[in-house]
């Protein structure tokens, strides 16, 4: 791991135009920010899946296409804190379904925690975590022998490019079997006025996530990133559909990563580019679909049409 974040950073900081993988966001301290993000005013997409997954409850159930006979697995890539999936879990364990809740995530500690705040809140519910890249987890789910019903919500998926997201649900398609079923999480194109706080509020709170990326490269790599000498800067244009997050150096500055024996210079408002964090429509998703075996089969919004969950079936 700690390799490849070495090369990854190298790499992208010596690009012309600069850029880090917004993956490396979460070590413990960006899980935390995170978790602050999603409760912001501004952060809207948590709270519109939230009410997909409290107000459509029955709904989502009857496009789950499952009977209390058949045992099945809920499996979920990037559970993060799980709070939306816990409303479908409590649902399912009380209308008495057979079935098993794996969840993926990369942060091992935010699988300790779900797991320890689910014994706790749903007794009955079986739980296995699994630690990893959900990328790399792909491959395991093909030889799964129960009926999954794979959650990838919180509009995850938008983390990647579009070419990143046709192979991912390329991959996913192939791991599915006809009886399974995605409940993919996207959030939708809207006006820059709503989208645009969420990622530049008030407060700082996303600032502070952004910045983290470069303590996390001072504490593992031995640089250092004067991260007062760095702004936040978030764009958006709607007819892109891109949210993108930049760092953006505050003057000309030298900085030194010890571990690559290496220092990168960065010129006055010269930009390094963290996170693309892309919104959909019916298209963008169809486009994404395309080479794949899935296929669109039902779409859940919540009621300001800001978000929605598609229901994808081979
Ligand atoms: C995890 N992901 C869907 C978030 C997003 O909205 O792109 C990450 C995030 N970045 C800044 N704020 C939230």
């Amino acid at each position: 791991m700690k390799e490849k974040f070495k090369k990854d950073v190298n790499e992208g900081l010596s690009k012309t135009s600069k850029a880090l993988p917004s993956k490396y966001f979460y070590d413990a301290i960006g899980d935390q920010i995170f978790v602050k993000i999603m409760h912001m005013p501004e952060y809207y997409l948590t709270r519109a899946e939230h009410e997909i997954f409290k107000n459509k409850t029955n709904e989502i159930i009857t496009s789950l296409n499952i009977n209390k006979d058949i045992k099945f697995d809920i499996i979920e890539l990037g559970a993060g804190d799980g709070i939306k999936t816990k409303l479908l879990l409590r649902d399912l364990v009380e209308k008495e379904y057979q079935f098993k809740y794996l969840p993926i995530d990369i942060s091992k500690d935010a699988l300790n925690n779900l797991k320890t705040s689910l014994n706790k809140e749903i007794k009955t519910l079986e739980v296995e975590t699994k630690q990893g890249d959900y990328f790399n987890v792909l491959d395991d789910l093909k030889s799964h022998k129960n009926k999954k019903i794979i959650l990838f919500l919180g509009s995850n998926i938008g983390n990647m490019s579009d070419d990143e997201a046709k192979q991912f649900l390329e991959k996913l398609g192939n791991a599915m079997h006809k009886e399974d079923i995605i409940l993919l999480g996207a959030d939708l194109i809207k006006n820059k006025d709503i989208v645009l706080p969420a990622y530049s509020d008030e407060s700082g709170v996303t600032k502070s996530f952004n910045l983290n990326l470069l303590t996390r490269i001072n504490k593992e790599l031995e640089a250092n990133f004067d991260v007062d000498k760095f702004n936040h800067l978030a764009t958006y244009t709607e007819s892109e559909g891109i949210a993108r997050s930049f760092l953006v150096s505050k003057e000309r500055q030298e900085v030194e990563i010890k571990s690559l024996q290496k220092s990168f210079l960065f010129d006055k408002d010269e930009k390094i580019h963290t996170e693309d964090s892309r919104k959909y429509n019916n298209e963008i998703i169809e486009g994404l679909l395309a080479n794949t075996s899935l296929k669109i089969s039902g779409k859940l919004s919540d009621s300001n049409k800001y978000f929605a969950d598609y229901i994808l079936t081979k």
